[in-house]
Order: C-alpha cells, then structure tokens, then sequence
C-alpha cells in the first residue's frame, strides 16, 4: 500500500514538473498534495494521535514527525532520546502498542508519519534503557557489541576532516560501523520494524555522520525503499561534507534558511526576501527540508523561536506562503532551562496548558498550510514591496499574501492574478472582496499578515482556522503589554472566572501582540467577557467600554478576535 501511494506521488511530480515554471518539490511530495510536517517534539503518542484527528488532518498538514521511538537512556531531559540503547520501541511517550495505535490513528486522519532516527550512534552510559534493557558503553546486548563500534573512540574535532567527521564519535557517543554487514542489517531491520507499523518516513539524525554510500546501503534493503527520507546534514563554510552529497538518498534540512530568516525579520529587511532559495546558496528547492526553527535552533540561538514574538509568526507565515523546499512546523514546549524534557513526561491535556506552545495549531500558521496545499504548483506572481519590511505576493491564480513586518499600518490598493470575488482572509478570518481587477484594498496593522486563497472564498465553517475545541470560543486579543504584565480574560460564565479578576484566565503571548486562548464551554451558552491586564504584583487594569458579549454556535467555536480597548 504505502509503496504504490509513494510511486502515485512520484510518477504525478514526474508529470508536473513539465507544466510548471520555479521550484519543484520535495522528494514524495506531488504538487498539489500536502508537503508540510508538524514536528510534535516530546509529545507522547497517544497525544500525537489526538493531535492528528483535532488538528493535524482537519487543518491539511500531510505529514506529522514523532521524537525518536526507540529504547534510550532514562532521564528527564530531552536530549536523553538521542541515546540509543536497543530498538526495541519503548520510551517515556509510549510503548510499542501506543505508537502503532498513533500511526492508524493519524492515517485515519490522513496525516503521515515521520519517525525521528537515531542511527549514528548509540548511548554514551551505562545502566537500564527505558524499555528494561541492562547496557554499558560499546555494549548493548542483544543489539551491538564493541566489535560493531568504529575504530575510532575520540571525539569528532576537526570538521574539516570527512573521515574524522564520519567516524569518530560526537561528543563522546558511540559510532557505529555502519560500514560493517551486520551493522547494516540491524539498522535496516529496526527502519522495516517501523514501516511493519506504517511509519511512511525518517528523519535521519546525524546524517552528516554517516558516510552516503552506507546509507544508500541501508535504505536499499527497506521494505519499502521509496519512503520519504529527511536527513540532519548541517552545512558549514568550510567543512568536508556538505549536503548536496546527499541527494541520492533523499531530502536534506536546509539550515540556512533558518539561520536567514532570523537575520532578515530581526534587523534586516523582507523586501530581501525576493529570490529567497537557491539564489540565496541553498540546497535544491526539491530537495530541501525547511524550518523557521527545529529543537536545536530553538535552544542554540541559530533561529528565531517562540520568545520571538510576531518576528516568529510572520516567519511562519512566509515560510508556509514561499514555495521553495517542504516546511516542518516546529511545534514544542515552554523552557528556561535548555535540557528540560516536555511538561508531564509528554502528555498533552490541551494546547496553552503546562508550557505546551502548539505552534502547529496558532491560527496563522495553521491556517497557512491549507493556502500552501491550495497554492502547490504555482510559482510566485506579483511580488510587491515598499524596500523595507512591507511584502506581497501571489501564487499565481491561487492565492495571495501580505505582511507587514513594520511598526506601522499598511493600508493599500493590492494587485493579485485572483478570480473575483469574495474571500476569507485566513489570518484575520475577515472577508475580503477581490475587485474584477484582481484588486483588493486592505489596511493591515503592525506585524500582522493577510492571506487570501481559492480554498477559502468565505470565513464560514469550511476555512477552520479555528481552535481545537469541539465547543467553546478562541479568544484572540492584540494588547501591547509592559514587562512583567500579562493579559487575562475573565467574564459572567463560571468557566471565564465569574468577573472574579482572581479566577481570569492567562492567554497565550506566542504571537505578541496578540494574546491567545481557547477555552471549552457549553455548545449555544451566551457569555459576557472583558480582557484585563496583570502585572507581577496581581495589580489589575480593566480595559475600557462596556461588557463584550459572544455566544458559542451549536456546532464548533466561536472565533473573537479583538483588540485592548485603551
Ligand atoms: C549529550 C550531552 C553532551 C555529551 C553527549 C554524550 O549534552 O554534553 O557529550 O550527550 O554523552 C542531542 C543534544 C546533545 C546530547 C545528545 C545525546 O543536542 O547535547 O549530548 O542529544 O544525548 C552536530 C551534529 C548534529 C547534531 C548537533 C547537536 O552534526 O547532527 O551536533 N544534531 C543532532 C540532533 C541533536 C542530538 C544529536 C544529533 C545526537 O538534532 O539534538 O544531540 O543524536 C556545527 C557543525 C554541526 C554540529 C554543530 C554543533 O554547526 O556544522 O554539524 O552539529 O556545530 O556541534
Ligand atoms: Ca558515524
């Protein structure tokens, strides 16, 4: 099954990449299908699997990627993951019945998934893994032992070297001989186990750390040898292995992109954004993996991150709209301390709870992968910028984009290649009327964007950008704050505190200025709501104006997207 839907995809890339002009696609991903994956980093299975069915498939992303399943060293820190002790499937988010029921589950949803793999490498301890298996280091039983190490057993120090880089150990963990046969077939035979249980991709960790032609090896003895490879190969200025070298096994992550997009929207200008991709030295748009930010960058500095701001939104929002390689949505937890694991071992109750971010579902990131799924196969048309941080696109007859990454308004006559007519702007959820011009007059505040796309010719139940509550209402408010204040919702309705500013509910800050939060009530229930501000002290500011009042529909979410009445 998986292997005809991958030559389906391929021989329908084949065809279309006669007819279109620009960038071709990723590897696996035909224009027109959906090429964007939602990385739940430390999210445990069961999950991920709610995620699929509440989010993830009602919301178009083709492809969701799951830390590494495999038996690792115990611990709290996330980093514990990229020790491998046996691969076997077990870990602290869920054991091997929890990550097969999650596969169905999300395939039921039509989301496919991505197993992060560790396969450089194993643990650098000794002890007990997380699925019972006693271990030390050079020797795992049952798995490997220190004849299936590389020779060499010092740490990588010179990444100008290719053989130091392949064959030495990072940071002290063990390298495999993924020269050796036996070494190979281990790797192969762990890769199969996830594919018996319907995994449709890898992320390979470490890639740059394996030689090609041992890959190549690997992936040729899969079950299915086709399946969509994505593979960790930073490129450096001056190191021996660059990722191009890579192209024969699969798609490669563009780091680069990351690194620029936080250059451009932090202190230099979107109008640079004109010829972003290959023009800029990046790898091939069809072979390339995307990021605004992934688990290391977030941490590392080398990316824009949560803590961004509207800087990471709108990066989101370009990244979602450009069509040069395929995008991962990073979507992680709150952290100070850079090797905290996820809230709760994993388990998420609910997005906005406990630290979990749930940047897949912010409503303007979410609802940018339906335009690019609408938007597949059409080059960029009508690129408009004011030379400094106001840009504009289209996507041919499919779609169209703002951003304003300037302190100030935009309002403007915009011109788009757009069938007439009505449409929803999928990051306001406003209407907006297309002229028979293709014009459209919008003004968009600071640091917001418009998107426009054929899929969306009116804000009612079938755009969903909306939250992930079966009943209740999203509140989304654009309050400017000062250090140490936060903004709350509290209203009549006993869920919304009972005007007790002490029962308020916190929103979200992610994409400041406007605060965020979804909220379950009663299908049909009628609430009054006012928004206040907190400061560290408790000390309370109510907005202005009299008492807002919405109702929950019968069916789905109320959407409220307001601004701080001064
Ligand atoms: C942990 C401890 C270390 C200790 C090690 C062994 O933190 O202090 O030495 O264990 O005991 C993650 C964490 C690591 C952690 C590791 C294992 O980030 O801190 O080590 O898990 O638990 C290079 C590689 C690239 C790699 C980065 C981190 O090329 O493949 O280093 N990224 C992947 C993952 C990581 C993961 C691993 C690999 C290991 O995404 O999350 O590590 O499986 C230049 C070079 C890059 C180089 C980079 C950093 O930019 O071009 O190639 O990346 O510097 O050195
Ligand atoms: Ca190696």
């Amino acid at each position: 099954m998986a292997r005809k839907t991958v030559a389906a995809a391929l021989a329908a890339l084949a065809g279309a990449a006669v007819a279109v002009t620009g960038p071709t696609p990723a590897q696996a991903v035909a224009p027109g299908a959906k090429d964007v994956t939602a990385v739940m980093f430390e999210w445990n299975f069961s999950s991920v699997a709610k995620a699929c069915t509440d989010e993830l498939g009602p919301d178009g992303y083709g492809y969701v990627q799951v830390s590494p399943p495999n038996e690792h060293i115990q611990g709290t820190s996330w980093w514990t993951s990229y020790q491998p002790v046996s691969y076997r499937i077990g870990t602290k988010l869920g054991d091997r019945a929890a990550f097969g029921s999650m596969v169905d589950t999300c395939h039921a949803a039509g989301v496919k998934v991505v197993a992060d793999t560790v396969i450089n490498h194993m643990a650098n301890a000794s002890g007990t893994g997380t699925a019972g298996s006693s271990f030390s280091k050079y020797d795992y039983p049952g798995t490997y032992s220190a004849a299936d190490m590389d020779d060499c057993t010092t740490s990588i120090s010179n990444y100008a070297d290719r053989w130091n880089v392949q064959h030495c150990e990072m940071g002290g963990l063990p390298d495999l001989d993924t020269g050796e046969e036996y070494v190979r077939k281990t790797i192969a035979g762990y890769l199969n186990d996830l594919l018996s249980l319907g995994v449709d991709g890898f992320r390979v960790d470490a890639a740059k750390h394996i030689p090609e032609d041992d890959l190549a090896d690997i992936k040729s003895r899969l079950t299915n040898p086709g399946v969509y490879w994505k593979q960790e190969t930073i490129g450096a200025a001056g190191e021996a292995v660059q990722p191009p070298e890579f192209y024969d096994t699969g798609d490669v992550q563009e780091f680069h992109y990351a690194y620029d997009l936080k250059r451009v929207f932090t202190g230099e200008k979107l109008a640079e954004l004109k010829n972003f991709g290959e023009p800029w030295g990046y790898v091939s748009s069809g072979k390339a993996s995307v990021f605004v930010d992934n688990h290391d960058t977030e941490r590392n500095g080398g990316s824009l991150t949560y803590k961004d701001g509207a800087d990471y939104t709108l990066a989101h929002v370009f990244m979602l709209a450009w069509p040069y390689g395929s995008p991962d949505v990073h979507s992680g937890y709150e952290f100070t301390d850079t090797g905290a694991g996820g809230p709760d071992n994993g388990q998420v109750n609910a997005c906005y709870t406990d630290g979990w971010k749930c940047q897949h579902a912010w409503r303007e990131i979410a609802s940018m992968v339906k335009f690019r799924n609408t938007a597949a196969g059409t080059a960029v048309t009508d690129w408009w910028d004011n030379g400094g941080n106001q840009i504009a696109f289209g996507r041919g007859d499919k779609a169209y984009v703002v951003i304003n990454h300037e302190g100030s308004t935009l309002s403007r006559t915009f011109q788009t290649s757009l069938p007439a007519g009505g449409y929803c702007d999928v990051q306001s959820g406003k209407g907006v009327t297309v002229n028979s011009s293709g014009q459209f007059t919008a003004s968009l505040g600071a640091g917001s964007a418009l998107a426009l796309h054929v899929g969306a010719k009116n804000c009612g139940a079938d755009t969903d950008p909306g939250p992930d509550l079966t009943a209740g209402a999203s509140f989304h408010v654009n309050a400017t704050t000062r250090w140490g204040q936060n903004v709350y919702v509290v209203g009549g309705n006993a869920a919304l505190g009972g005007w007790n500013t002490a029962g308020a509910l916190k929103l979200d800050p992610a994409a400041y200025p406007v605060w965020k939060l979804d909220v379950s009530l009663p299908a049909g229930t009628s609430f009054e709501y006012k928004y206040i501000r907190k400061d560290a002290g408790g000390n309370v500011t109510w907005e202005s104006g009299a008492n807002r009042t919405a109702t929950v529909p019968s069916t789905g979410t109320v959407t409220l997207n307001d601004t701080w009445r001064g």
